[in-house]
């Protein structure tokens, strides 16, 4: 059918520029994170936490939005070198847009840059982007079967990161389940329980960072 022809045209596309950004990121040293979530699981919080941790690492941020530069503004006012992408109508980041971001950086001064993503947790499954990592952030608050209903996520992705456990209680999510279910749905992915209120966990999936940064030296 015609559409799902167009349609492959546009992952062939998008999979050649994110293998070009990969390559770029690759030769300039860099580690690029892709931060995959709902609205509201966490994403920004997540890099304003790692700034403090990811001491001696020189980080950057683009910063991914429907329309606004919010999450830009709170990263820049901690110093992060940041840039805002506003994707219009589109609900997901795109390798094409990650490449033109990455070009207003000088990206031999950076070590790790993190890229948000739009909060979606459907569409950027489909849009690679050229990232070494992909991360997914879900937050308790979310309901606890939302692992489950998103499988496809948790198999493009390296490490799930479950957060908010501080509320876990009292929103009455198991989040233990929602670990098994993410290791159910992908045996080999990292998953890390974090309250970045409570600053639990968070040295964990710090040092997994850093680790994975130390690997590609
Ligand atoms: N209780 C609690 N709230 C959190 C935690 N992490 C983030 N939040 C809050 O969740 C809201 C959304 O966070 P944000 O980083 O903007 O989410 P994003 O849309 O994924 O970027 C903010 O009000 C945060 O303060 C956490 O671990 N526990
Ligand atoms: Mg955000």
């Amino acid at each position: 059918m015609h559409v799902i022809g167009m349609d492959k045209d546009v992952f062939e596309i998008n999979n050649k520029i994110a293998e070009r950004n990969r390559k770029t990121f690759d030769e300039a040293g860099v580690l690029a994170i892709n931060f995959m979530g709902a609205i509201g699981s966490g994403k920004t919080a997540m890099i304003e936490v790692l700034h403090k941790k990811l001491i001696g690492y020189r980080i950057a941020a683009i910063a991914g939005d429907i329309i606004s530069d919010l999450d830009a503004n709170r990263l820049k006012k901690l110093g992060i070198p940041v840039l805002g992408v506003n994707t219009g109508r589109e609900c997901h980041l795109d390798a094409h847009l990650v490449e033109h971001a990455a070009d207003h950086f000088d990206l031999k001064d950076i070590d790790i840059l993190f890229v948000e993503n739009v909060g979606n947790l459907i569409c950027p499954v489909d849009f690679v982007l050229g990232t070494q990592l992909n991360v997914t952030i879900v937050s308790v608050s979310e309901g606890d079967d939302t692992v489950e209903k998103h499988p496809m996520i948790f198999v493009s992705s390296d490490a799930a990161v479950i957060n908010k456990i501080d509320i876990a209680d009292a929103v009455g999510a198991d989040a233990e389940k929602m670990r098994r279910d993410a290791l159910h749905i992908n045996s080999k992915l990292r998953v890390f329980m974090t309250s970045i209120r409570k600053d639990m966990g968070i040295d964990e999936f710090a040092d997994w960072i850093k680790k994975e940064k130390e690997k590609r030296k």
